[in-house]
């Protein structure tokens, strides 16, 4: 069993799509092993997206996670980080393969409905970013 760290992001929350995307992942057989309902603040945002920070579209992502409320989860499953990754689709949505969420529900590169960690050892760090342990099931 593996973990990984997921959001759904303000374009998501705000296009209505929270229930979809929540019946989708538990279709795909991920437990629900930690969920918060929360606005960013820009710091961590900032924080958060660090690793890009050095990337032209750092600002503009940073100020649309902190547009509106986003849903973050940490779900368990065998091949987590990678199965998320599969069903996420593409970053940008035009090159979404078809039954993605990106490609259902993503409004743009940008705003793409979803977050996924990248590998398992960011999923962790991810996690710890959002959770204490005992909010963790
Ligand atoms: P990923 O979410 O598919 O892993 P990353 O390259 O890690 O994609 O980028 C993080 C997030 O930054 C993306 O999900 C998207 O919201 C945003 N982003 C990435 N590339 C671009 C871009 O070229 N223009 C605008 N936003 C981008
Ligand atoms: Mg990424």
């Amino acid at each position: 069993m593996q973990r990984t760290f997921i959001m759904l992001k303000p374009d998501a929350v705000k296009n209505g799509h929270v229930g979809n995307i929540l019946a989708r992942i538990e279709k795909e057989g991920f437990k629900i092993k930690g969920m918060k309902y929360l606005q960013l603040s820009l710091n961590d945002a900032k924080q958060f997206y660090k690793v890009h920070s050095e990337r032209p579209f750092y600002n503009d992502l940073c100020s649309y996670m902190v547009s509106g409320p986003i849903v973050a989860a940490a779900l368990e499953r065998d091949n987590a980080v990678s199965h998320w990754r599969e069903i996420i689709g593409a970053t940008d949505p035009k090159e979404a393969a078809e039954g993605t969420i990106r490609k259902l529900y993503a409004e743009s590169k940008e705003a793409n409905a979803v977050h996924g960690s990248d590998s398992v050892d960011n999923a962790e760090f991810e996690i710890s970013f959002f959770f204490k342990g005992h909010e963790l099931v």
